[in-house]
């Protein structure tokens, strides 16, 4: 059904002009080939929807990154679902709050957490799915008889995907994004980044956050690429795809590991066509680090979760380390103050932008939309911007209380939420701090009502209930923190304070 705004259309598509194309490859197998991708979806949307789950319910997933794991992400569009996928890394209580907050129909689980999220799961179905593809719903899905299926009819605003992302207040909220903002952001990209038949990519970002889940995957399959597909960042893996690959986007982590690399030279990344790079800032000098050894200056673009891609370093034209290029075509940009007025050219204020690739809103949250909303429907990004006379973006600070460490979005509020309930805390403050490899590091500064409650006391208590990635990896302790006159802590001072910590690493 192609006259209806599924984005599985545009892949299908795709797919049917790519013909005997491999589509998904891992190591030296061809895990599947364009032509069997209409086959593979619509084997497991049919399974899908032989559970009993109806177009616009949501499936929540919280599995490892595999071939089987896109698969059933691309049949969940088939089959009108919106598609929950959840970082690997949360706990049971961050579970619990999405499980509830989505409300899904079924939820698919690694099968060494079953027992763990059944008890949490109200009348969702829940299956598995491991590394390796095999589970219950692998099980289900061999069961189901019939290799064809009606690709759902969905409107433009059809709720594609959930992804949940946290706020400043602690509270993570679930970002809707429709068919329309995934197919238009992903067709505008495709011109930008002048994608071509012969692009081969190589995919080792994780598939539950939307850089590697709809950037980096829908470009493939919407140009018919080989997608060489990698479980994780293996910084050797890496080095012995690129003469056979043409494309890499990463976060700044990846360039850092990888300029790190003996082999990282212009030889071994004289087939590479493009370098992106995105998520968190990339320094320039990764950028200057990169390009003397391999002669590519990485493309730096900027996003969001509420938004896709917003702007892009050009693909012909000069790509400035330090900034992150122009507003996307059909994005509009501008920086304005704290009222919403737009400031002088050059001057630094928070960037709001609109468009085709905005977000329908927080799930289930109207009040927390209106929040970051102006009346005339420019999203407030809360990143801290500058725009030159041409139309250039760099972004110099945020106004919100971020740390984002290897790609990897933090927000101290849930941290500190978290340590002031640990019995003899006083007070933390939760500071993000250079940090040669991921950009960032999370150290917790805590004042304590009890000084018998030491480091690892503190951090074991927080253990079961914060993602790995979220926990400190310093605690310092502090006789009181440091307030300006309205009582606010000074986070700024903190970060200036302790900025040399990780230097030496
Ligand atoms: C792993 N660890 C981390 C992180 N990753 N700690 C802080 N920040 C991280 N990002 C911890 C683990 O819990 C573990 O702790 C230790 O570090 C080593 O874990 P390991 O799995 O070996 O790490 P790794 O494989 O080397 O992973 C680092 C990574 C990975 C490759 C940078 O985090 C990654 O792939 N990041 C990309 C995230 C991403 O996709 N972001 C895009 C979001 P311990 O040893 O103590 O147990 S989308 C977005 O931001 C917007 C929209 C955009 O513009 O794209
Ligand atoms: P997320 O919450 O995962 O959607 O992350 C979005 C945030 O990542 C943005 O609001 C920025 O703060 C940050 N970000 C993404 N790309 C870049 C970039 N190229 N440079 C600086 N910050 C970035």
């Amino acid at each position: 059904m192609s006259d209806t705004a599924n984005l599985y259309d545009l892949f299908s598509n795709a797919a049917a002009r790519a013909g005997d194309k491999p589509c998904l490859v891992e190591g030296s197998e061809i895990r599947l080939a364009y032509a069997d991708l209409d086959m593979a979806t619509a084997r497991r949307a049919r399974a899908l929807a032989a559970l009993g789950a109806k177009p616009g319910e949501r499936i929540l997933l919280q599995v490892e990154k595999s071939i089987e794991n896109v698969l059933l992400y691309l049949a969940s569009l088939r089959a009108g679902l919106v598609y929950v996928p959840l970082n690997t890394a949360y706990t049971a209580a961050e579970l619990d709050y999405f499980i509830g907050d989505a409300e899904p129909a079924i939820i698919v689980c690694d099968p060494a957490k079953e027992a763990a999220i059944a008890p949490l799961a109200d009348d969702a179905k829940v299956l598995t799915l491991d590394a390796d593809g095999q589970g219950s719903l692998a099980a289900l899905i061999a069961e189901t008889e019939g290799e064809d299926f009606e690709t759902v009819a969905r409107a433009p605003d059809d709720l594609a995907a959930i992804l949940y992302t946290s706020g400043t207040t602690g509270v993570s909220k679930g970002a809707m994004l429709s068919h329309d903002n995934l197919a238009s952001n992903a067709l505008v990209l495709k011109d930008y980044w002048r994608w071509q038949p012969d692009d081969v990519l190589i995919h080792a970002l994780p598939i539950y956050h939307l850089h590697g889940l709809f950037v980096a995957l829908h470009l493939a399959l919407l140009g018919g690429s080989t997608v060489r597909f990698h479980r994780s960042f293996d910084t050797d893996a890496i080095i012995a795809d690129l003469p056979r690959s043409t494309v890499l986007m990463g976060v700044p982590t990846f360039y850092v590991r990888l300029a790190d690399h003996p082999e990282l030279t212009s030889g071994t990344s004289a087939n590479m066509r493009l370098f992106i790079s995105g998520s968190a800032p990339l320094l320039e000098s990764t950028f200057a680090d990169f390009e003397t050894k391999t002669g590519h200056r990485i493309l730096e673009r900027y996003g969001m979760t509420e938004a896709g891609m917003i702007t892009s370093n050009p693909y012909d034209g000069d790509r400035v380390p330090g900034t992150v290029g122009f507003p996307l075509p059909g994005v509009s940009a501008r920086v304005c103050d704290e009222r919403g007025e737009e400031v002088e050219r050059g001057e630094p204020g928070v960037l709001e932008i609109k468009g085709p690739n905005l977000f329908q809103g927080y799930w289930k949250k109207p009040d927390k939309t209106e929040e970051e909303m102006r009346p005339d429907g420019y999203f407030v990004t809360g990143d801290i911007a500058t725009m030159d006379a041409d139309g250039r973006v760099a972004i110099v600070g945020r106004a919100k209380d971020l740390i984002i460490a290897g790609g990897l979005n933090i927000y101290p509020k849930e941290i500190e939420l978290a340590l002031d309930a640990v019995p003899g805390v006083f007070e933390s403050a939760v500071i993000g701090v250079p940090h040669p490899d991921l950009g960032e590091a999370v150290v917790a500064i805590i004042v304590r009502e009890d000084e018998a409650v030491g480091e690892s006391a503190i951090l074991s208590a927080i253990e079961t209930q914060l993602a790995r990635f979220k926990q400190p990896r310093r605690v310092i302790f502090a006789n009181a923190l440091p307030r300006n006159a309205m009582g606010k802590v000074q986070k700024a001072k903190l970060r200036e304070d302790h900025a040399e910590l990780f230097a030496a690493q």
